[in-house]
């Protein structure tokens, strides 16, 4: 049901960092947006001009309140007399496979509130096929009868704290069943974002997000691996990758770390792996060894600084160890499948005396090792027997740091060189 050419009335289901900067471009646009969440707290919070993330400031929150375009609600009723519906919800693993219970919970909301022509559009990450698959059956399920939806896939490409990239100039993949549906995508996100990329179908547009994220997982899983044997070999791997990144063309350059976390790279390849070995009945074998090595790098970091302090003559069992950073990379404050707490709890395991040190992080969660001050991180530093570096903070103090530490494993080439510095 539309209300003009150019207008649209916008369901954005799920508010969190994906959702709401696309619900905030929405109302930019002119259009009139239900902006749904099952969090009443942060629902409550958007109503008052609060923003839940750091992309969307409280200011711009509060604008599209006063603009009189912009609800927020936890009422599935309010979702009525929309014509687009975009879901924009989790899909975490559960027990290494894809859980859809938002996506699913989504489709059932929609359903009975669809009218012939609305368009809604899956956003969320998901494995080839869902959207054409129990996403579609579900709607179906729900809706009317008889009722003439269309159902296209949209991949989100929001990087949280990109000061370049954001919702409006990042180009858009549409992908949708027929070329009607893929039409009316198209022509709503045209509305929002400077460019649209027409998909053939939903399954190109799944898969397309999938090896955007599973590229960079595989590639990180090879600078790991390479790292580990250039260790070894006495041969530095930050100077090689640097000097590899010299080519103007055919390589981008990945550096290695601690272990991938956050909510995308270590998710996404698995909903690609799951879906050929489920369907297919034979692994992805690439994707498979990456996360070994991915989530292997962990315990190597953990060797690493067993070696260090063996060389001092010092077990794991009583030492001090200052850890750097908890979030999952420098600038965020997410822990989500962060290499940290991998690492702690190993290190803690083996009866390390553990401190950690992260500016951005809420670190109760980390409720059984100490925790310190950035102001407090270089006297800490000098306490202890060995300081791990594994979240490169922008507001660390790392001459300080090295100035008092006795020992460094530096995991992500942050420090400057020196005897006590010691890198992956
Ligand atoms: N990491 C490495 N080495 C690298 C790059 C990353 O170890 O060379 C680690 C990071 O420390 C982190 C993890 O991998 O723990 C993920 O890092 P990321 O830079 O990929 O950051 P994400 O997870 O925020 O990825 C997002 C993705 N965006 C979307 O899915 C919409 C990804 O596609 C982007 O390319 C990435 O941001 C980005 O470019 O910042």
């Amino acid at each position: 049901m539309n209300i003009g050419n150019d207008y649209y009335r916008v369901a954005v289901i799920g508010q969190g960092y994906v959702g709401l900067p696309l619900a905030h471009a929405a109302v930019a646009a002119g259009h009139h947006v239900v902006g749904f969440d099952v969090d009443a707290d942060k629902v409550d919070g958007l109503r008052a001009g609060v923003s839940p993330i750091e992309d969307v400031s409280h200011a711009d929150v509060a604008a599209m309140i006063n603009s009189g375009r912009y609800q927020p609600t936890g009422m599935p009723d309010t979702l009525a007399l929309c014509n687009v519906y975009v879901v924009t919800v989790p899909t975490p693993l559960r027990d290494g496979r894809p859980d859809l219970a938002h996506v699913i919970a989504a489709a059932r909301s929609i359903g009975p509130m669809l009218s012939d022509d609305d368009l809604v559009v899956l956003e969320s990450t998901v494995a080839p096929g869902t959207t054409s698959g129990v996403f579609h059956a579900e709607l179906g399920r729900r809706c009317y009868p008889g009722v003439a939806f269309h159902v296209a896939f949209s991949p989100e490409r929001i990087d949280p704290g990109n000061p370049h990239w954001h919702f409006r100039n990042t180009p858009k993949l549409v992908g949708g069943a027929y070329r009607e549906a893929t039409d009316r995508a198209a022509a709503f996100y045209a509305t929002i974002c400077d460019t649209v990329v027409r998909c053939a179908t939903p399954e190109v547009a799944e898969m397309a997000k999938l090896l955007e994220n599973t590229y960079r997982y595989v590639n990180i899983a090879l600078i790991n691996e390479l790292a580990r044997h250039a260790a070894d070999l006495r041969i530095p791997i930050w100077d090689v990758v640097a000097a590899a990144g010299t080519k103007p063309y055919g390589f981008h350059a990945f550096w290695p770390g601690p272990g991938v976390g956050g909510h995308c790279l270590p998710v996404d390849p698995m909903y690609l792996s799951d879906r050929v070995e489920q369907q297919l009945g034979r692994p992805f074998a690439l994707v498979d060894l990456a996360d070994r090595i991915n989530a292997g790098q962990p315990r190597y970091v953990v060797e690493r600084a067993g070696a260090l302090l063996n060389r001092d003559r010092k077990p794991f069992n009583g030492s001090h160890i200052l850890i750097l950073g908890a979030a999952y990379k420098a600038g965020t404050a997410d822990m989500r499948e962060a290499p940290a707490a991998d690492i702690i709890r190993r290190l803690v395991d083996l009866g390390a005396v553990i401190a950690v040190a992260d500016p951005r992080a809420d670190l109760s969660v980390l409720n059984t090792v100490k925790t310190v001050e950035l102001g407090g991180v270089a006297a800490a530093a000098s306490a202890s027997d060995l300081v791990i570096l594994v979240t490169d903070h922008a507001e660390f103090d790392y001459r300080a740091i090295a100035k008092t530490a006795r020992l460094v494993l530096d995991t992500r080439n942050r420090f400057t060189p020196a005897p006590n510095i010691h890198k992956l």
